[in-house]
């Protein structure tokens, strides 16, 4: 198979394994994660950098600190976030731990990522072994792969490790244990899956609750482009709920008695969404 082959169809794999693991119990998730904590040299907690607030996860952080490992934050999916943000992100996140940013998917950052690790494991002489952490879909896999790139020497499920856990050689002494769907979900995070795409509009319960929070994130840091989008007018300091109802009306997605369907338009929000066609930032390159 071909390199590239191989980076395509790591994504779909784990997206199917994740969806089977988006609940297990609280328990299998510590263990999980503390497992993966006692194995790797280093650990890096891979953050969706247009939602860093939202997919960081301090109880994981203060378990890893607890440990006494290094920890890196790395700011994922940075090819669709503005170099300034990007800036201030790492700066803030800096305070709890050496935060780089990369794009997995476009191989941005890798080598830097690649030296961070060589300089906070401080290990001469042996592999590294690296545990990533974070919540599904955050692209734990597509940076271990961008990282591993020309290097990547297969992958191999080794025994005494979790299932689906893979080891990932990346070269020059890296080894990497890709973990699917690490954090799972809690109930009131279905917006969280529905903003990563984790969960789509088919299998979301509240679609005007998740849209809510779409239209909130997309209208503080660029209403314009959900206006243009939409076509539609939103004055400063309009409720979201109005906002829902504004897109649904322009959408004519009507009740009978004229009612605007806002479960019809948070559907369609959510899938616009995750389909690619709202952009938090507007359109890149940054
Ligand atoms: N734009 C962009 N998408 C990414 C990046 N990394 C991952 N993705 C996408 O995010 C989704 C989840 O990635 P995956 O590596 O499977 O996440 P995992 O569940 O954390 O292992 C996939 O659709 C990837 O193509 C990135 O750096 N930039
Ligand atoms: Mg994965």
């Amino acid at each position: 198979m071909s390199e590239l082959s191989v980076r395509k169809a790591e994504p779909a794999r784990d997206k199917l394994i994740s969806s089977q693991t988006i609940a297990p119990s609280m328990t299998s998730y510590k263990l999980l994660v503390k497992n993966v904590i006692k194995q790797a040299d280093v650990l890096l907690e891979v953050v969706d950098a247009r939602f860093p607030d939202e997919t960081r996860n301090s109880e994981v952080e203060s378990i890893v600190s607890r440990s006494g490992k290094p920890f890196i934050i790395v700011l994922n999916k940075c090819d669709l976030v503005p170099r300034e943000i990007l800036e201030k992100t790492k700066n803030r996140f800096s305070k709890i731990a050496p935060t780089v940013f990369v794009s997995g998917k476009d191989r941005f950052g890798t080598t830097m990522l690649r030296h961070k690790i060589l300089e906070v494991a401080d290990i001469k002489g042996r592999d590294i072994l690296i545990g990533s952490l974070g919540y599904p879909n955050t692209g734990k896999s597509t940076v271990i792969n961008g990282v591993a790139g020309k290097h990547k020497a297969g992958t191999s499920s080794i025994s005494g490790h979790t299932r689906g856990v893979q080891v990932v050689d990346a070269g020059s002494r890296l080894r990497f244990l890709d973990t699917p769907g690490v954090i799972p979900f809690k109930e009131h995070d279905e917006y969280l899956q529905g903003l990563l795409g984790v969960k789509d509009s088919t299998h979301i319960k509240d679609h005007i609750g998740v849209a809510l929070k779409i239209i909130e994130k997309i209208s503080t840091e660029n209403k314009t482009a959900l206006e243009a989008f939409y076509k539609v007018k939103i004055e400063a300091g309009t409720p979201t709920y109005e906002v829902l109802e504004l897109i649904g009306l322009q959408c004519n997605f009507l009740k009978r008695k004229e009612e605007v369907d806002e479960n019809r338009a948070a559907v369609r929000i959510i899938n616009d969404w995750q389909q690619g066609k709202l952009l938090v930032y507007g359109p890149g390159p940054y």
